[in-house]
């Protein structure tokens, strides 16, 4: 099989340019998107139909030719296949039936029903099957913090105050929902490889909301239960690990997490990020913001990381998504000037 840049990385290789992809490189930004969201009639839709869910994930490589396609797909999905009640309100986000007692922990189920998540499964099939074979498709997960933080609230909430309250008042019952969802996220990211992903990014958004105890109980135990699940069953399939705003916690997550990637958010000193990469492979951090913006402090910020991690094993991207309001000319100034072409 012809080698992706990512592999390279993956490796602990440099590339003479690093290869980029975008954090929610498909949405809204995109005409296109918006024309293929408007055929489903909700979001959840779109993710569980093979055939649109896998034109959204291939709609940016196509007009941008990124090194890596990211499964179109949500972090959501997890929850709905557990049983919890799933939706997404327009213009607005998730909303979930809230998991905040041990009733409504009773009633979700104990395994994740892959059955449910089938269509995502056939989508990686056919993205797989077309993508050119020097691009990487990434499948995904949300870590259990984020992912419980949305279950016990019923929607996102300021610094996740309902998930953070509930792990103090009922550690016993929080703990027993991280547990879950650290066994269905290893099964789901599993069949994710089996089904044709490359290798896997696990998004953490919500880690840096939380105290340092409370840190290592619910996002660094957690990470490496899964990527020690995971590579059980795939030793060699790379896996990310993206937990926005750990901060000096990265260091614990470069140095012994069994994470290949180590996914830096915007808020990371370059100074630092660079002995992180002397550890593990890095990947980011452009300011969403920044490519939002254009023009000279969209490629002072490009050429910042560059020019102190683009020597060593480097995935360009950005410290956190894609905003809807990006201009599609940024994004093109932003490869041009990775590429350096
Ligand atoms: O079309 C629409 O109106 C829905 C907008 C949208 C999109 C395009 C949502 C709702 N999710 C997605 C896709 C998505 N979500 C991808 C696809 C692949 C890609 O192009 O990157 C991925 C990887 C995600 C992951 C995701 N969903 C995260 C983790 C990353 C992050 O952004 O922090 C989180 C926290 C979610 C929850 C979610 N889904 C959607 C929204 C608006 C949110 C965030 C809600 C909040 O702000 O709390």
């Amino acid at each position: 099989m012809d080698e992706t840049a990512l592999q390279r990385v993956f490796r602990g290789e440099s590339n003479a340019r690093p290869p980029i992809w975008l954090m929610r490189q498909a949405g809204r930004y995109l005409p296109e998107y918006r024309a293929l969201r408007a055929k489903a009639a909700s979001f959840l839709d779109l993710c569980y139909d093979p055939e649109l869910a896998a034109e959204a994930t291939l709609q940016p490589i196509r007009r941008f030719g990124f090194d890596a396609a990211i499964l179109f797909s949500d972090i959501l999905v997890a929850p709905d296949a557990l049983g919890a009640k799933v939706w997404f309100e327009d213009g607005e986000g998730p909303r979930l039936a809230p998991i905040a007692t041990a009733e409504a922990f009773a009633a979700l189920r104990r395994e994740i029903d892959l059955a449910r998540l089938a269509p995502i499964f056939e989508t990686i099939r056919r993205v797989k099957a077309v993508l050119p074979r020097e691009i990487a498709l990434l499948g995904f997960c949300g870590a259990p913090w984020t992912v419980a933080s949305y279950m016990v609230a019923g929607r996102g909430a300021p610094d996740q105050a309902p998930a953070r309250l509930l792990a103090y008042r009922d550690p016993s019952l929080f703990r027993a929902l991280i547990e879950r969802l650290v066994q269905a996220s290893i099964r789901y990211l599993c069949a994710q490889i089996e089904a044709g992903v490359d290798a896997v990014q696990i998004f953490d958004s919500w880690a840096g909301v939380l105290p340092s105890a409370e840190f290592r109980k619910w996002c660094f135990a957690p990470l490496n239960d899964i990527v020690a699940g995971v590579k059980a069953r795939w030793p060699q399939t790379p896996i990310i690990a993206f937990p926005r705003g750990a901060n000096q916690h990265l260091d614990e997550v470069a140095r012994s997490s069994g994470a290949d990637v180590v996914g830096l958010d915007t808020s990371v000193d370059l100074g630092f990020a660079a002995g992180l990469q002397r550890l593990k492979p890095v990947q980011g951090n452009l300011d969403p913001l920044a490519l939002l913006a254009g023009g000279a402090a969209l490629d002072r910020g490009t050429d910042d990381i560059l020019d102190r991690l683009g020597g060593g094993p480097l995935i360009f991207n950005l410290g956190h998504g894609v905003l809807p309001q990006t201009p599609i000319a940024h994004v093109e100034q932003l490869v041009r000037r990775v590429r350096r072409s």
